[in-house]
C-alpha cells in the first residue's frame, strides 16, 4: 500500500498563501545546502566565529534576519512568514534559528522598536544584512526567571551613563558588533544599545555545553563601561521592554519547535521503512506504527497551533498570553517526539549520524530559555485563575 506523506496528512499546505509558500521553500533550500551538511560538525566541535559570521551574511541575504520588521533595509515580510522561516531553521538545528531569532526578534526588534531614529539608522541595516552582529543582555548568573530583580547598574556621570555588572547566557554574544543590555538605573529598568568594542566590555564564552552546540552562548562583563547619553533605548522603561522583545522570539520559537520535531520524525520514518527486526521492517510493527501515529498528531495539531497564533499576530491581535500557550505546547511536544524518535531508532538513536539526539538536546534549552516551561505554566495559570503564583 502506497504509504502517504505523514507531515501533509491533515493538508496543513492549504493554509499558506503562495508568497508563504515560496518563503518557507526558500529556507528550506538554504537549510539542505548551507546547514544540513555541516551541522554535525558544528554540533560536535562547537560553532566558531567565522561560521557563525558566514552564516549570519547568507541569512541576511535571504532577508532572515529582522525580516517581519519594516523599513531599514529589513524585508518587512508578515509574521506567519516570519514563523515558517523559524520552522525551517530550526529543522536544521535549533542554534541556527537561535542566531537568526536572538538577530532578528531580540536585539534588531529593541532598536527598532524603542530606539531612537539615530541608533535605528546607525545599527539595522549592517544587522539585516549580517554585516553587523547583535546579542540581547537580560539574564544574569543569579537571575533568569526573574529579570527584575537584576543587578546590572547603569549610573549617571555628567550626561554619560557607565554600566557595572554581568550578565549570563547570551546567544551571539562573542561574536557580537552590539549588545543591548538591560540594567536598573535610579528610574528603573532601561536598555542600552553597547557597542561590544567599548572600554570594559568583555564577552568571555561558555563552553562545555551538551546543547545548542551550533550556537555562541556568553557572558557578558561590563566594569564600569562609559556610554553617551545617546546610548539609552528613549522608548523602554520598565520590564515591559524587554519582556516585550521576548513575545517576538518567543513567537518564533512556536513555529520553530515544529521544525525541529519534523526533522526527527521525517528521519525516524525513513529509518523505520529501511529498518529490518524480527525479519520485517520496523515500520510494520503495531507498537512503531502506535509511536509514528501519536507523534504526527502532536506535530500537526502544534502546527496548527502556530498557525492560529502567526494569523492572530498578522492581525494584531496576539496576546502574550497566548504565545505563552503555543510556546508551551509546541517545545515539551517537539522534546517528546525528539525522545520517541530515539527510541526507534535505538542505538543508532544516539550518534550524529541521524539528527533525533542532537535536536532533543537542543530542545532541553529550547525548553528553558525564552522562558522556562513552569514560567509559561504559571503565566497561564495567572491568566485562568487571577491569581499570580510567581512569588
Ligand atoms: P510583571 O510585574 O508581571 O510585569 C512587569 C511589566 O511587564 C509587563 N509584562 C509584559 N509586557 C509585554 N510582554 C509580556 N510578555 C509581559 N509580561 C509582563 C507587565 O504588564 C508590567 O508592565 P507595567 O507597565 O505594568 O510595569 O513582572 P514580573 O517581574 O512578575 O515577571 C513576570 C515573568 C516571570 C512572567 C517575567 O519576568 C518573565 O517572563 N520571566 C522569564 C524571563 C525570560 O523569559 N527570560 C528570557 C531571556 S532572553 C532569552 O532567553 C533568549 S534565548 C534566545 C535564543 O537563543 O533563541
Ligand atoms: P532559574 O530562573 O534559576 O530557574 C531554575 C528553576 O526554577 C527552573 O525550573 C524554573 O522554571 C524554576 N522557577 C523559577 N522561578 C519559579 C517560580 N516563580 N515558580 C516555580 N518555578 C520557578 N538569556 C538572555 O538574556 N539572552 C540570551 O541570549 C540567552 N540565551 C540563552 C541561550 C541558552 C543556550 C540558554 C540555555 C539560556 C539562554 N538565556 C539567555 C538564559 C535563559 O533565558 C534562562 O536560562 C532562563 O530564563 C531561565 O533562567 P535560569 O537558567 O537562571 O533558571
Amino acid at each position: 500500500m502506497t504509504a502517504l506523506n505523514p507531515l501533509q496528512l491533515l493538508g496543513v499546505d492549504h493554509l499558506l498563501d503562495d508568497e508563504e509558500k515560496a518563503i518557507q521553500e526558500t529556507v528550506r533550500r538554504f537549510v539542505d545546502d548551507q546547514v544540513r551538511p555541516h551541522v554535525a560538525e558544528w554540533y560536535e566541535h562547537e560553532l566558531d566565529a567565522d561560521t557563525v559570521r558566514q552564516l549570519a551574511r547568507e541569512a541576511g541575504k535571504l532577508g532572515l534576519l529582522g525580516m517581519h520588521l519594516e523599513g531599514y533595509g529589513c524585508a518587512g515580510t508578515n509574521a506567519v512568514s516570519y514563523g515558517l522561516a523559524c520552522l525551517e531553521l530550526e529543522a536544521g538545528d535549533s542554534g541556527v534559528r537561535s542566531l537568526v531569532s536572538v538577530q532578528g526578534s531580540l536585539a534588531m526588534f529593541a532598536i527598532w522598536k524603542f530606539g531612537s531614529e539615530e541608533q535605528k539608522q546607525r545599527w539595522l541595516p549592517g544587522m539585516a544584512s549580517g554585516e553587523l552582529i547583535g546579542c540581547f543582555g537580560l539574564t544574569e548568573p543569579d537571575f533568569g526567571s526573574n529579570p527584575s530583580a537584576m543587578r546590572t547598574r547603569a549610573r549617571r556621570d555628567g550626561s554619560d551613563w557607565v554600566l557595572d555588572g554581568t550578565k549570563m547566557w547570551i546567544t551571539n554574544g562573542t561574536v557580537s558588533d552590539v549588545a543591548i543590555v538591560w540594567a536598573q538605573t535610579d528610574d528603573g529598568i532601561r536598555g542600552f544599545v553597547v557597542p561590544t568594542d567599548t572600554p570594559g566590555f568583555s564577552a568571555p564564552s561558555i563552553s562545555k555545553k551538551l546543547s545548542l552546540r551550533a550556537s555562541v552562548t556568553s557572558e557578558l562583563v561590563l566594569d564600569g563601561v562609559r556610554l553617551p547619553a545617546d546610548a539609552v533605548l528613549p522608548e523602554a522603561s520598565g520590564l515591559r521592554g524587554p519582556l516585550s522583545c521576548l513575545n517576538e522570539a518567543r513567537f518564533g520559537i512556536v513555529f520553530g519547535a515544529v521544525g525541529a520535531a519534523r526533522d526527527c520524525l521525517h528521519a525516524t520514518l525513513e529509518y523505520a521503512r529501511d529498518r529490518e527486526v524480527f525479519g520485517k521492517p520496523l515500520s510494520s510493527f503495531q507498537l512503531t506504527q502506535a509511536k509514528l501515529a501519536d507523534m504526527t498528531l502532536e506535530l500537526q495539531k502544534g502546527f496548527l497551533l502556530a498557525m492560529h497564533l502567526g494569523r492572530l499576530k498578522d492581525d494584531e491581535r496576539l496576546d502574550p498570553r497566548q504565545v505563552s500557550m503555543g510556546k508551551l505546547n509546541n517545545v515539551r511536544e517537539a522534546l517528546g517526539i525528539a525522545r520517541e524518535c530515539r527510541t526507534i531508532l535505538a542505538a543508532s538513536g544516539i550518534t550524529l549520524e541521524y539528527p533525533v539526539l542532537r535536536h532533543a538536546n537542543n530542545l532541553e534549552s529550547v525548553l528553558t530559555y525564552e522562558g522556562t516551561s513552569e514560567i509559561h505554566q504559571l503565566v497561564i495559570g495567572q491568566a485562568l485563575t487571577g491569581e499570580s503564583a510567581f512569588a
